[in-house]
């Protein structure tokens, strides 16, 4: 073992006595002064956990959606998954140890995984555009080092592209060449091949106006943007040249607030679409001829993906399960089209894709999407071989080309995680494949007027939570409060529960009419003001 190596380098990242952090929905995150002890450590649980699985493991540093003085740290599993939730307290341990209780925390977990220190082991490393991301992509470098343990550094990447790298590098490159050029090449190919097949290829000439959030984002578009043309023209607004990272931009910002970014310029019909700071989520947009704002998010992609692959499964005639996997802020008006119109399961998931992502693997084809709009589309490995086969066998010409799209779209989608890039690309397939224009797809159903909040309390921790989030179990009452307030509103729901990301308590609301709703969304912070007085 290593941990003399490792102690003494510790020493140059000290933990600030005292300081605990929660490991959160996506892992660590709070503002960057506070990270460096935890980058070093997420270096040394990297090497282990590459040691244990025998693959190479990712290190992303982004806090994504959170302000730019904000850092953050997220863990990337062999297949390109987040750390597997059992790996989760390990990481907390090792993250809130004393300096003189490391070598402990190391000790305990390599013997009870039973890590061989001999192994080999490879950590690849990528961060965001944050003014803080470098040093503390250091700072993992030097806990990797610290293990002797080999890494890759690939620098300034968005986090859909390092979970791509990191499936790439544990398939032998089956997925796909393992550098950034071999992301761009393998979904361009997929989105010209599939737009090629579209007989609208002309009809939507309109480009789509893209708000980089002033993040890596708009960086990676640019690079990509060549490999596009002429199928797709690009406007980049927020491309970092000089605003703020998500600071009145992003699809954060665009979906809690239901308005445009700032720095964005929008015509009546005209598609938009925001990403968030580390490229993960997307939403769509735009705004009417009488200059309305509608907000599509993730509950409008997964409707629309999940539409446009069940209806090529008919035509392939193929008996594939296929599943949508959502969370509590899911819009009631989505769950209900695709449970009643469109006759998919719908499985409701705690917030976090690693939490998705889960339930969606239990599908032949399993579609996830947070109305925030991070999500993507899991193929099982026999939903894929099928339709693979199919391209050549299909039994009419319709049911070859309806596989070949199939394929495409296994081609295009990022199966690891959310990428705002990769579902920005199947959208805008599956709109010029279907002619179709973004009102259309607004109004394929009508969105329950919803509002969300956060509240900042003294410890959001005194909130518990159950039933995927829906309900409260603690503090006590505070449920029947919010149940006595839903039931005076028809179609109504809210629920609260405490951010995994930022120190916040987040509130949701929705009720079936704009009039109705107003005077609704209001009464959850009175709930949440008892709280406070209760905390
Ligand atoms: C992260 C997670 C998402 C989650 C979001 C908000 O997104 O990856 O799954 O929806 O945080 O989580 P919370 O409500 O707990 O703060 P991102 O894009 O910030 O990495």
């Amino acid at each position: 073992m290593h941990l003399e190596a490792v102690l003494k380098s510790s020493v140059r990242h000290a933990k600030p006595a005292g300081l605990t952090l929660q490991y959160g929905t996506a892992g660590f995150r709070t503002k960057a002064e506070h990270l460096d002890h935890v980058m070093y450590r997420m270096g040394l649980l990297a090497v282990l956990r590459s040691k244990k699985t025998k693959s190479v493991i990712g290190v992303m540093v982004t806090a994504s959606h959170n302000p730019e003085e904000d850092n953050g740290v997220k863990l990337v599993d062999p297949m390109g998954e987040m750390l597997v939730q059992e790996w989760e307290v390990y990481a907390t341990n090792l993250a809130n140890a004393e300096e003189h209780e490391l070598q402990t925390a190391l000790t305990n977990i390599i013997k009870e995984e039973t890590i061989n220190m001999q192994d080999e082991s490879c950590v690849v490393i990528g961060r965001d555009t944050r003014p803080s991301s470098e040093n503390l992509s250091l700072a993992v470098i030097d806990g990797v080092t610290a293990f002797e343990s080999r890494y890759q550094d690939y620098g300034l990447v968005s986090t859909p592209q390092l979970h791509y790298i990191v499936c790439c590098r544990n398939t032998d490159g089956r997925y796909g060449e393992p550098t950034v050029e071999g992301y761009y090449q393998k979904l361009s190919k997929a989105f010209n091949d599939l737009v090629k097949q579209s007989p609208n290829s002309e009809a939507d000439k309109k480009s789509l106006s893209i708000d980089g959030a002033n993040g890596i984002g708009a960086l990676k578009i640019r690079e990509m943007e060549q490999h596009l043309q002429p199928l797709l023209s690009l406007l980049l607004f927020n491309d970092g040249s000089k605003g703020k990272l998500n600071h009145a931009c992003g699809a954060d910002y665009v979906k809690v607030l239901q308005k445009a970014p700032e720095g964005i310029d929008m015509k009546p019909g005209e598609r938009c679409c925001s990403f968030d700071g580390d490229a993960d989520r997307i939403v769509y947009y735009y705004k009417d001829n009488e200059h309305r704002f509608h907000l599509l998010d993730g509950d409008k992609i997964a409707t629309l993906i999940s539409t446009f692959i069940k209806e090529l499964l008919v035509k392939v005639d193929l008996t594939l399960n296929m599943g949508v996997v959502q969370t509590a802020y899911a819009n009631g008006s989505s769950t209900r089209y695709l449970e009643e119109i469109m006759k998919v399961p719908v499985y409701c998931a705690k917030t976090g894709v690693k939490h998705l992502h889960h339930k969606a693997q239990e599908f032949d084809i399993g579609v996830y999407f947070e109305a925030n709009g991070h999500g993507t589309v899991l193929f099982s490995k026999r939903a894929e071989e099928q339709i693979r086969q199919l391209v050549d066998t299909g039994t009419s010409e319709e049911s070859r080309k309806a596989a070949q799209m199939l394929k495409n779209v296994i081609d295009l989608i990022n199966q690891t995680v959310g990428d705002a890039i990769s579902d920005m690309l199947v959208i805008e397939a599956i709109l010029s494949l279907k002619g179709l224009s973004v009102e259309k797809w607004d109004e394929i159903y009508t969105d329950l007027p919803n509002r969300q909040l956060k509240v900042k309390v003294a410890d959001r921790r005194v909130i518990e939570t159950t039933n995927a989030e829906r309900r409260t179990i603690k503090p006590p009452g505070l449920q029947e409060n919010i149940d006595e307030i839903v039931k005076k509103y028809h179609m109504s729901r809210a629920f609260v529960r405490p951010s995994g990301t930022e120190d916040v308590v987040r509130v949701y609301a929705e009720a079936d009419t704009q009039v109705r709703h107003a005077k609704f969304a209001n009464q959850p912070i009175k709930t949440e003001e008892r709280l406070r007085i209760g905390v």
